[in-house]
């Protein structure tokens, strides 16, 4: 969708088909006598990250992030949601799989929350884990719509046994506020295992000499950042005691940056990704999250002090992107202390002695980046197409218990969080390395590199993949899974 007129013509001829008098969406799934268990409105409001920045953007139930949901697997929830904006909205259920006309994403076919309107929605939570919620409308070139604004909440989903051997739980949500254009600006390339290949350069550089356009294209940057809503020194410290295991669940909310965290002295044992346990549970001094990616982490706290858990670059931690770790009975400055660099390996969390279950079917996928070919944006093509919202044609056909390998291949020098709705996948092979085990519902391709992740068609309905980064997924970069 690029002309945002057209797409607000398709939604005023939406409108009364979801219920004429007082806009009341159908229930989905729901009798309308029964009582929600949550309700969820989605208006404008006020974050205040410091004293000194009060933001205003659309949240949920007035508040950054939106309230932490727990449900319980197996479950089934109503939620209603009333939209207090003058626009449309999406509700996307971020991890679960549940049928597509409640998973919250318009190509899927799910129905709009309607401009003033309600709509009910009810499922059946599964898996367990860390998810979350967040808007999943077009932003396109309007900084006022879609993941830009405050619009994510957590999820936590019980599993029917919960085997926690920790002391507490943390829901940390990192977010960007203030966003706005530039040109240029390349992305942090070297925080990812694996070495850029050759023929995928090569193909990236013909597009360039191929571009109408000789500039980059557009990119978004932020002036405020902050964890739970509040800028780094702002907020309430996470008090923590000598000897405590803090069970950290972590959220990158950002609409289009990758985050990294540290906690000086300490070490986070990984034992989720987008809250699925790992296969082999390891140590490692930095966290790398793409955006929409979660790790649910231990941390011993066996080093007391004031810290900094804080973003590695500076200039984000500097406005804001930060929480203090207090220990009981420590006083002074929050510290410090710049990591030694560290890349991200997602195959260490893998099994030992990987071998993928064969797949029924390989389906191969190139992106290519297309400089400033849309009045100044990078457009994204797949296999040479750019999803048209207009159309919202499936790309691909596939068969129930079947199970597929997407094997993707970036001829872009950016890194993508690739999401797949609707189901979990697991990494086959990634950064050159093969593995198994891991299971996730987004992972970063890494600039001119490929990577294979399966998954089994087992969750019938229509299925969107898309690259998270709000700014490519609005310009081409999404394919749309048909089930026969
Ligand atoms: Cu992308």
């Amino acid at each position: 969708m690029m002309i945002d007129r057209r797409s607000l013509l398709k939604y005023a001829a939406l409108v009364p088909l979801l219920g004429a008098a007082p806009r009341l969406a159908r229930a989905a799934g729901g009798a309308a006598t029964e009582k929600a268990d949550y309700t969820l409105r989605i208006g404008t409001g006020l974050i205040e990250l410091s004293p000194e920045h009060i933001v205003s953007t659309t949240l949920y139930n007035g508040q950054f992030p939106g309230p932490l949901l727990r449900f319980k697997e197996g479950q089934r929830v109503v939620v209603d949601v009333y939209n207090d904006t003058d626009t449309p909205e999406l509700v996307h259920w971020h991890g679960q799989m549940i049928p597509s006309d409640v998973d919250g994403a318009a190509e899927e076919g799910t129905p709009f929350v309607p401009a003033h309107g309600m709509r009910r929605i009810a499922f059946t939570p599964k898996p367990s884990g860390f998810r979350f919620y967040h808007t999943h409308v077009v932003a396109g070139r309007d900084l006022n719509r879609g993941t830009y604004t405050g619009q994510a909440g957590p999820v936590y989903i019980e599993p029917k046994n919960n085997p926690g051997a920790y002391d507490r739980e943390i829901v940390l949500v990192l977010k960007e506020f203030a966003p706005a254009f530039s040109r240029g600006g390349d992305m942090n390339m070297d925080m990812l295992v694996g070495a850029p290949l050759k023929a995928l350069q090569q193909m990236g550089k013909a597009a360039d000499e191929e571009a109408q356009e000789k500039t980059k294209g557009f990119e978004v940057g932020y002036e405020l950042f902050g964890i739970n809503g509040r800028m780094l020194g702002h907020g309430e410290p996470v008090r923590v005691k000598r000897g405590e295991r803090v069970l950290f669940h972590l959220l990158n909310a950002s609409a289009t940056e990758i985050r990294s965290l540290a906690l000086p002295g300490h070490v986070f044992r990984v034992i989720a990704l987008d809250g699925n346990p790992v296969p082999t549970p390891a140590d490692v001094r930095v966290l790398w999250l793409g955006t929409a990616e979660r790790i649910s982490a231990l941390v011993e706290m066996n080093h007391p002090g004031v810290w900094v858990l804080g973003d590695l670059a500076d200039d984000d931690r500097r406005h804001g992107m930060g929480i203090v770790v207090e220990y009981a009975g420590q006083r002074g400055k929050p510290q410090w202390v710049k990591p030694t660099p560290f890349r991200w390996d997602y195959t260490r969390f893998g099994k030992s002695s990987a071998v993928p279950v064969p797949p029924d079917e390989t389906i191969e996928i190139t992106v290519v980046k297309h400089n400033a070919a849309l009045n100044g944006f990078n457009q994204w093509t797949l296999n040479g197409e750019a999803f048209s919202m207009d159309i919202m044609k499936p790309m691909y056909t596939v068969h129930q218990g079947r199970r597929y390998r997407l094997k993707f291949r970036n001829a872009s020098d950016d890194i993508h969080p690739l999401h797949l709705h609707r189901h979990s996948f697991e990494l086959t092979r990634i950064g050159g390395k093969p593995t198994a085990g891991v299971l996730k519902d987004v992972v970063m391709l890494g600039g001119f590199q490929e990577l294979e992740f399966d998954f089994v068609a087992d969750n019938p309905g229509l299925t969107l993949f898309h690259c998270h980064q709000q700014l490519h997924m609005d310009f081409g970069f999404m394919a749309l899974f048909n089930y026969a």
